[in-house]
């Protein structure tokens, strides 16, 4: 018999959160917008599409390092462990992971979206057997969004935080996001953290302009998003997605250009773009292994084990808080 106990609580958010960063990152001298955005309900669907395409790199090795390491991984995480998911996402690799680990005492799923995590409780309670699940809606970057936790019972908590999220951060706010991490742990808790790795710039460019075009979609439909939910009457037509590599920076730096001089309304402001002018959507890190060794120190943790395709593409690390 398969059973679940849960409970969902709302963390509020301010109503007008969205517009107003949109209106202060396009105010900005370089325009950008908060890539949290980028995932409403179409968002997520075309992230999804972007995970099985054959140029997307990242989940299929992230997969075949989980199938290959599984049980090993388990073995390092040990009994009784709570497992906290922040940005629950789609849930495959944790089902697989709490059907490996030795009597896991819950599953704790946070995500801003309450849809998400309705279907991850759902996907769980039927495929690992006697899991308590409590689910927390909110920005996981926010600490307050943490708070709850300290009432769930667990001999120990591991944060598990797959799909090189960690790399959607600059790395001084991917170091601050570990360290929210490790407020939230006591001693000998863990991680278990998925990062992209540096490699040839083709590869990562075709990751993030495929030839699909799938990529270019979920970009614009931050776009799509403003016109509808905030009044805005962007023409995506007129807006190139780029995504290059920057050396220097060792990340993917995506974008949106602007084709020509024009002006856009976002709730009655006027925008003013100038031709090829550009709005930062997203960066994506990449790390070498020892440059993520010294970021998970600085976050509060000490490295314990790292598992790696056989090309070292990919990386996933356990961490001791
Ligand atoms: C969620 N994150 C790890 C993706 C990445 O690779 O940085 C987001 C993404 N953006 C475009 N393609 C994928």
């Amino acid at each position: 018999m398969k059973a679940a106990l849960s409970s969902i609580r709302e963390s509020s958010s301010p109503e007008n959160e969205f517009l107003n960063d949109v209106l202060q990152g396009l105010s900005d001298r370089q325009k950008n917008i908060p890539c949290k955005y980028l995932y409403d309900e179409q968002g997520s669907q075309l992230f999804e599409k972007i995970c099985n395409l054959e140029d997307y790199y990242l989940m299929r090795t992230e997969t075949e390092i989980f199938n290959t390491y599984l049980v090993d991984i388990g073995r390092e995480i040990g009994a009784e462990a709570l497992l906290v998911e922040p940005g629950a996402g789609n849930c495959e690799k944790v089902e697989a992971l709490l059907n490996v680990l030795e009597k896991p005492s819950g599953y704790y799923p946070i995500d801003i979206s309450p849809e998400i995590l309705r279907q991850a409780e759902k996907r769980i309670s039927q495929s690992v057997s006697n899991i308590p699940i409590w689910t927390e809606v909110g920005d996981f970057t926010q600490s307050k969004v943490w708070d709850n936790l300290t009432q769930i019972p667990s001999k120990k908590r591991v944060v598990f935080f797959p799909g090189s999220t960690i790399g959607n951060f600059e790395p001084k706010k991917a170091g601050q996001l570990l360290e929210l991490f490790a407020a939230n742990l006591n001693e000998g808790d863990g991680l278990l953290i998925g990062v992209d790795l540096v490699k040839d710039s083709v590869v990562l460019e075709r990751a993030y302009h495929d030839s699909e075009h799938i990529t270019e979609r979920f970009t614009k439909n931050i776009l799509s998003r403003i016109n509808s939910e905030l009044d805005g009457d962007f023409d995506s037509s007129l807006f190139a997605h780029r995504a290059f590599y920057h050396q220097l920076r060792q990340r993917i730096e995506i974008h949106l250009v602007s084709l020509k001089e024009q002006s856009v309304s976002i709730s009655g402001r006027q925008i003013e773009f100038f031709e090829g002018e550009t709005i930062h959507t997203e960066n994506s890190h990449k790390y070498e292994l020892r440059g993520f060794n010294s970021l998970l120190l600085d976050g509060g943790f000490k490295p314990v084990r790292q598992w790696t395709d056989s090309s070292e593409s990919y990386a996933i690390y356990y961490a001791q808080a």
